[in-house]
């Protein structure tokens, strides 16, 4: 096996098919939110989508996921349409049924988990998102070489492949668990470092967390409260990094805000693993601002969030449920909202809708929170 890849760039607008598996426990519904997003994810990654194709199944076939029958009509489409790529949506593909499948088709085969490791891989932009990204990578990678049988070094490049920035991406064993250990070594240093700065800035301020799926509009929203100039983009996972931003609520309150990466539906566990120092922030905040986009799967949406924010113990934290985009949803949905969740504040970052109303919830926990932090000065 080849010791490495070269980082080969995206050959732009890769063409791509997906495929939905619809197993007898699945309902339409559900199969068909998740290629949607899936196919967002697949063009935020760089490729096109050519074709959709939902595949009913029993269960998985442990060779080829689906039956000779499909795979001769995909491989019919790939030929005809030069296409690059096969999607599957799913999380979990084992490398013996991908190594199946791309001898049989002709093209790289990758799932939902490569498709998500690949657009961190280019979104990373600081030292430390870069590494906890690669660590992912090669997490990710490690337990699968030796099913793989080189597969990796054969495809070369494209989606599923990337390092981050211009790196290589390591595909020897050895390497790989040499380069694991100094990646975490490194990260460890840095979250020393953060810890250190973290206290000083608990003891004196008031602390939120801005969570919520991806796209919802979190970073939007940390914008217009701290008139700042994030980086904001109608992509999925635009911000990996924690940033923290100073917001004045009226003349006598101010808040730090911290805008933190999105979550999504199956986040591969390793990402959550590796992402544990960005995630952090949220564990140490005094509060949370929930954001949930009105234009997607609400109900999905809250589900995924409120079970990640229970991983990271912090179901206890005060939490301000806040629906953004209400200048673009749907009336039905709005009274759906409104009646589900009576407490929470619908607004729009594009508005300025329901600002007001947050930024004085946002003071009510800041004043309980100042005095809760003072009686602790008082007594330490
Ligand atoms: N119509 C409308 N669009 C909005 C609103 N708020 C944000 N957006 C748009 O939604 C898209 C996503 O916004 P971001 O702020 O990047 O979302 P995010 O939650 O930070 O996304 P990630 O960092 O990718 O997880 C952008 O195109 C925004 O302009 C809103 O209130 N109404
Ligand atoms: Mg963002």
């Amino acid at each position: 096996m080849d010791a490495s890849v070269n980082r080969i760039p995206i050959s732009e607008n890769e063409k791509a098919i997906l495929i939905g598996i619809h197993l007898p426990q699945d309902t339409d519904d559900e199969i068909s939110h998740s290629l949607d997003e899936l196919s967002q994810l697949v063009i935020t990654a760089g490729a096109v989508v050519v074709t959709r194709l939902i595949v009913r199944r029993p269960s998985l076939d442990p060779a080829y996921i689906i039956g000779s029958g499909k795979l001769e009509e995909i491989k019919k489409l790939i030929l005809e349409q030069s296409v690059k790529l096969v999607v599957f949506d799913l999380n979990n593909i084992r490398p013996v049924q991908i190594r199946n499948l791309e001898n049989l088709l002709g093209c790289r085969v990758i799932g939902r988990t490569e498709v998500i490791l690949d657009i961190f891989a280019r979104r990373a932009k600081t030292v430390e998102s870069k590494i906890q990204v690669e660590l992912a990578q090669l997490n990710y990678i490690l337990p699968r070489l030796k099913g793989l049988g080189g597969v990796l070094s054969r495809l070369g490049g494209g989606i599923g492949t990337r390092g981050p920035g211009e790196k290589m991406l390591e595909t020897d064993r050895r390497h790989i668990v040499k380069r694991i250990q100094t990646l975490k070594k490194k990260l460890s240093h840095i979250s020393i470092h953060r810890n250190v700065q973290r206290q000083e800035r608990l003891q004196k301020e008031i602390i939120g967390s801005v969570v919520g799926y991806t796209n919802a509009g979190k970073s939007t929203l940390v914008n217009i409260l701290a008139k700042d100039d994030l980086f904001v983009e109608d992509r999925l996972f635009a911000t990996l990094d924690a940033y923290t931003r100073i917001v004045y609520l009226d003349e006598s309150h101010k808040v730090l805000l911290t805008d933190t990466v999105g979550f999504i539906n199956n986040l591969p566990s390793h990402l959550v693993e590796s992402f544990k120092s960005t995630l952090e922030e949220i564990q140490y905040s005094d509060f949370i601002i929930h954001v949930v986009g009105l234009d997607t799967d609400i109900d999905k949406a809250v589900s995924v969030v409120d079970h990640e924010l229970q991983l990271l113990h912090c179901k206890h934290k005060p939490l301000i449920l806040y629906f953004n985009k209400i200048d673009i949803a749907k009336e039905e949905t709005i009274q759906y909202v409104r009646l589900r969740f009576p407490d929470a504040i619908l607004g729009s970052c594009v508005t300025g809708e329901g600002i007001k109303l947050l930024k004085e919830r946002i003071i009510a926990i800041a004043e309980t929170l100042k005095k809760e932090k003072q009686k602790i000065l008082l007594y330490s």
